[in-house]
């Protein structure tokens, strides 16, 4: 099991599950019901076995799934799950949606890897008997998708979400604009789109997301417990802007549509009131397609901006995203200017930048680069990724700890981590996938298994057994040499 649950007593027997297995639920609750029909729709194509998915009020007959929310155990919180399996039933319950769902996607993990294809495979479908209980380290499991550099659509976004999903991940960033991109509908300034989402890097057609689709991807993924945080990057990585409103542009030179991958060059106008015109629009509309807590206003590589126009621009722009309601999430440059309440310092690259929001009293989410940059390369044969930061094997990225990469950053000031996919050098869903997965896996575990249960020769035999299960699910992963993907034993 991926990530490793926090406490696993088996008890040796099995359950099978037949033609004669339903999914069970307490009540006639929407929520449950929903959660219960994922695990239908998980298993049924590859089992054939045709569950479905019933409300009852009390413990279902022998042979059955049983899926009940508890209430009040509170060691479990608000994403755990309690998984109880015996001969005659499997019974899960959690005090939220969140943790039931969680709960499922260890179900599917006890079944064997073939019940993830989607044509139909023979069984048996047993699973073994015992106890799981098991919930977070910490509250905030990411990934991002820089969509800006390269496009990718809708349906790629759904696919990710989905293999989140299944390892536990609860938070996608979208980084939804760039020198080279804007990638969502805002109608007040419909130019951003219309001409500043017409390319990508190397010069393909780019794309972007209407306001309607983009709300069918936040729809998606909340009924995965996944939260949607999007990202416009300012003041600098801001050329598709400049380039669609001339006005905005604080570099004073003419700005065209950008299609390289140098980065540091862009700056809006920081002294211009139709700048905040602009912003304040642009986080309107955000904020009203974001039931999440957090909009993400970027701030990272700002090079092209004064540091003495950067700091009141990212005073007044953290006002201005709580003056719509919600909170700030930004790069760690953020640390330079005052780090409003509640804003939330996204930690990449320089450690002394977290130290300070810190001291200011701001929570960290940790994106190392060195250790949680997806788009760097495993080694230097790697087809695709850049090195700026560290090559990553998947050992390296998977063997460090959060809560101790720097002493000033201590556990209680973490909310979690994230591990960001940068797109300069992918723009197809397998490429994606290649440099994605399996590190995925391993920043999964990262975010949801104690540190002291976590270790690289244990994890490398559980990630082994997950290269048939990525097979099924048709990901591309990179077949590191370090794990031995051809052992079948499940462990
Ligand atoms: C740095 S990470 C950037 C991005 C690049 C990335 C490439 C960050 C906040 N800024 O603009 O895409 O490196 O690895």
């Amino acid at each position: 099991m991926i990530p490793k649950p926090v406490s696993v007593v088996a008890t040796g027997g099995k359950f099978d599950l037949t033609d004669q297995t339903d999914i069970y639920i307490q009540d006639e609750s929407a929520e449950l019901k929903q959660i219960g029909q994922y695990l239908a729709d998980k298993l049924n194509p590859s089992t054939g076995l045709g569950l479905e998915v019933k409300p009852t009020t009390d413990a279902p007959a022998p042979g059955n799934i049983y899926l009940s929310l508890s209430g009040s155990d509170s060691e479990l919180g608000d994403e755990g799950y309690q998984l109880t399996i015996t001969d005659k039933l499997i019974s899960l319950s959690a005090n939220k949606p969140a943790g039931l769902f969680h709960g499922i996607q260890t179900i599917r993990q006890l079944l064997p890897a073939q019940v993830e294809m989607t044509s139909k495979q023979k069984g048996p479908w047993e699973i073994a008997t015992g106890t799981i209980r098991d919930y977070p380290t910490y509250g905030y499991r990411g990934s991002m998708l820089d969509v800006a550099r390269h496009f990718f659509g809708v349906d790629d976004l759904k696919n990710l979400i989905d293999q989140m999903a299944y390892y536990k991940m609860n938070v996608m960033h979208l980084h939804l604009s760039d020198d080279q991109g804007w990638r969502i509908e805002i109608k007040s300034w419909p130019n951003l789109t219309a001409h500043g989402g017409k390319t990508e890097v190397g010069g393909g057609e780019g794309g972007f997301y209407t306001q309607e689709q983009y709300s069918d991807i936040v729809k998606y993924a909340q009924d995965r417990f996944i939260t949607i945080i999007p990202e416009i990057d300012m003041p600098g990585h801001t050329n598709a802007a400049s380039a669609s409103y001339p006005e905005l542009n604080g570099n004073g030179k003419t700005a065209d549509l950008y299609t390289g991958t140098e980065v540091g060059f862009s700056t809006l106008a920081t002294k211009k009131e139709v700048t905040y015109k602009f912003i304040d629009d642009v986080i309107r509309e955000l904020a009203a397609l974001t039931p999440g807590e957090y909009l993400h206003i970027g701030g990272d590589e700002s090079h092209a901006t004064k540091i003495e126009d950067y700091i009141p621009f990212m005073n007044r722009v953290q006002d201005m995203v709580v003056a719509h309601g919600k909170k700030v999430l930004a790069w760690d440059e953020i640390a330079l200017a005052t780090v409003k309440p509640n804003t939330v310092v996204q930690y990449w690259a320089k450690a002394e930048n977290a130290i300070k929001g810190v001291a200011q009293g701001a929570k960290v989410l940790m994106s190392p680069a060195k250790n949680a940059y997806l788009d760097m390369q495993y080694d230097s044969t790697s087809t695709y990724g850049l090195h700026w930061a560290a090559y990553i094997e998947v050992d390296k990225g998977y063997n460090w700890d959060p809560a101790n990469l720097v002493p000033e950053i201590k556990k209680e000031n973490i909310t979690g981590i994230e591990a960001p996919l940068w797109s300069e050098t992918v723009g197809e869903r397998k490429e994606a996938e290649y440099l994605i997965f399996p590190r995925l896996l391993g920043y999964a575990e990262i975010g949801w298994t104690p540190a002291e249960l976590r270790n690289w020769d244990d994890y490398k035999i559980r990630l082994a057994n997950h290269g048939e299960r990525m097979k099924a699910m048709n990901i591309n992963f990179y077949p590191s040499k370090l794990v031995q993907w051809d052992v079948k034993k499940e462990k």
